[in-house]
């Protein structure tokens, strides 16, 4: 009786230590849920073990449709390079690899894309200088405008114009 119980703790110690050691997602970039202001063309994930040069990573935007990229391993990194810039929107990764042990693990996440509220941002700027540049230009031409006009104006000139 004791050699059973003795061998179940041991089956259930085994069974938690080999469920330990599947590989998981350590780090990602983007992030699970993260919202990115400015276009991406990369994304890469970050493993904590070494995966196969097999493992796959695909991108799909709200519609549900598979964004072209070109995926590769370097040890416990994956990358995928985007082919154009990602549009506004909610993605969703999904990661199907083969870890240090063998065993395939897969898992997803969702980021979105929202840069188009940073370039409005930058546009405004940029509309904000060119105004102030445009109260430079009527402030100066006031200013010319009326030393024309008192030039023009002078007792001399007028003088001169009679004669
Ligand atoms: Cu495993």
């Amino acid at each position: 009786m004791k050699k059973i119980i003795i061998s179940t703790l041991f089956m259930v110690f085994l069974f938690a230590t080999t469920t330990f050691a599947h590989t998981n997602l350590k780090t990602s970039n983007p992030t699970d849920g993260q919202i990115i202001d400015s276009s991406l063309s990369e994304i890469t994930l970050q493993f904590d073990t070494g995966i196969e040069d097999t493992s796959l990573l695909t991108i799909t935007d709200e519609a549900g449709e598979e964004i072209p990229v070109s995926t590769s391993v370097n040890n416990d990194i994956l990358t995928a390079k985007v082919e154009s810039p990602l549009k506004d929107g909610t993605y969703q990764v999904t990661w199907n690899i083969i870890g240090e042990d063998g065993h395939p693990m897969s898992g997803s996440y969702l980021f979105m894309v929202n840069a188009s509220e940073a370039s409005e941002a930058a546009a405004q700027a940029d509309s904000e200088e060119k105004s102030s540049i445009n109260w430079v230009m009527i402030i100066l031409g006031v200013v010319v405008f009326v030393l024309v006009l008192s030039v023009l104006t002078k007792p001399n000139n007028r003088r001169r114009r009679r004669y």
